[in-house]
């Protein structure tokens, strides 16, 4: 049985090996890519670290041989290394010292590669000194919101802290939820962090995996938090204070929203909602055939939304404990990273998240020694998920 701490371990590790590896695909944004590109890629790495295959090398046993070329980590791990460090240091949830986190690590590096407008967020969180952090989020979008995937790729460190406390699904969200809403208020996003967080978990607590059980799970607890956020809107809509803040951001969300066509209802209408792309799952993983990629691109989607990537996140998740087109001789964990890059469009994040629930189940024996000294990032991993294995329990 793999132990809880290689889990951890293994979790953090594997979003960071995600990223890393996966950002390597992400700027040519393909519908897909062939996997022998993929492995192509991957067997580059491990020429590159062979020795470290077999032995942990220092930088002087390395000093005959080109300088390794270092995969950089981009916004998806920088971001959830400030969860990480938050939930440590604070021993719980304190968004104010999350946002500063968040912002400041953007300032100091922000060429990580960062969605188009989680910037404009930062900024107004610095400017207004952290004072109301789930300001600024709130009003992106004429007030709908980012769906962006910021939210779900960074959530794991909190899946993990979730873990150690023995939260359920109520308290999970009282975590996750906030976390996300930092930067992502649009219900997807918040859905989608919480879809994987609870993979993570589940992964973290799984011993024996039966994807069908898996997925029943996912289903059941999905079900109940796409209910409860959309419900909260609702509240929160019809609930309009007349606050004068309340007031000043209606007006700034009305001028947006006559910019809000009919076509964006039609689509918001026309998409799978997180409950029902499980169910999708779930009939792709039984069937004899493995569906091609187009089809999991057209129908689970690998975009920059949550929507369209957390999904195909779990599914590849899923897809490498069976055969693979393509793939011989790696282990699942390895199956799950480059099955998640082949489906193309947003590789690191979707790579990221598969990595960290793949990560989950198997632990950190599973991910090569090669790609670990390969991606920039680990050894923090390491620390913050022993950091994370060893806070207090909680009953
Ligand atoms: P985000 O919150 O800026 O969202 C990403 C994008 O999605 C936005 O810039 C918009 O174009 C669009 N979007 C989100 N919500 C809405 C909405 N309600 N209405 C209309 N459009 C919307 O960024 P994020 O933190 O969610 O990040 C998502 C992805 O961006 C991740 O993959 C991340 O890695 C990054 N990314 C980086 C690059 C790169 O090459 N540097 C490229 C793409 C994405
Ligand atoms: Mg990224
Ligand atoms: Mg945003
Ligand atoms: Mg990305």
């Amino acid at each position: 049985m793999v132990s809880r701490i290689s889990r951890f371990h293994g979790s953090l590790v594997g979003a960071v090996v995600g990223d890393c590896i996966g950002a390597v695909f992400e700027e040519a944004w393909l519908p897909g890519i062939n996997i022998d590109r993929v492995l192509r890629q991957v067997e580059k790495i491990e020429a590159d670290n062979v020795s470290s295959n077999s032995q942990v090398i220092s930088e002087s046993q390395n000093e005959d041989r080109q300088p390794r070329k270092i995969y950089k980590f981009t916004d998806d791990t920088a971001m959830a290394r400030s969860v990480a460090a938050s939930l440590i240091e604070e021993n719980g949830l304190n968004v104010k010292d999350m946002a500063r986190r968040f912002s400041e690590e953007y300032f100091k590096e922000p060429w990580r590669g960062y969605g188009g407008n989680i910037c404009l967020n930062f900024q107004a969180l610095k400017e207004s000194n952290y004072l109301d952090p789930f300001g600024p989020a709130s009003r992106q979008f004429g007030g709908h919101g980012s769906y962006g995937n910021g939210g779900a790729m960074r959530i794991a460190p909190a899946a993990l802290f979730a873990f150690r406390k023995q939260m359920d699904l109520q308290k999970l969200r009282e975590l996750v939820e906030p976390i996300t809403k930092l930067t992502h208020t649009h219900p997807h996003a918040v859905q989608g962090a919480m879809l994987e967080s609870l993979a993570v978990n589940l992964a973290l607590k799984t011993d024996c995996l039966d994807p069908d059980q898996f997925i029943d799970y996912l289903c059941d607890k999905m079900k109940i938090v796409e209910d409860m956020v959309e419900e909260e809107r609702r509240v929160a809509r019809a609930d309009n204070t007349d606050s004068p803040d309340a007031k000043r951001a209606k007006e700034e969300i009305d001028d947006d929203k006559d910019e809000e066509t009919d076509n964006d209802k039609d689509e918001m209408r026309n998409q799978l909602s997180y409950s029902e792309k499980l169910e999708k799952i779930r009939t792709y993983i039984k069937q004899e055939l493995q569906p091609d990629t187009k089809e999991i691109i057209e129908v689970l989607g690998t975009d920059i939304s949550a929507l369209n990537s957390v999904p195909a996140a779990v599914y590849a998740f899923l897809r490498a404990t069976k055969e693979i087109k393509g793939i011989q001789d790696r282990n699942p964990f390895e199956k799950t990273i480059i099955y998640a890059i082949s489906l193309g469009g947003d590789t690191d994040t979707i790579a990221t998240m598969a990595g960290a629930i793949a990560g989950a189940y198997y632990g950190i024996e599973e991910v090569p020694k090669s790609w670990q000294e390969a991606c920039e990032g680990v050894a923090d991993a390491l620390q913050y998920a022993t950091r994370l294995y060893d806070l207090p329990i909680e009953h």
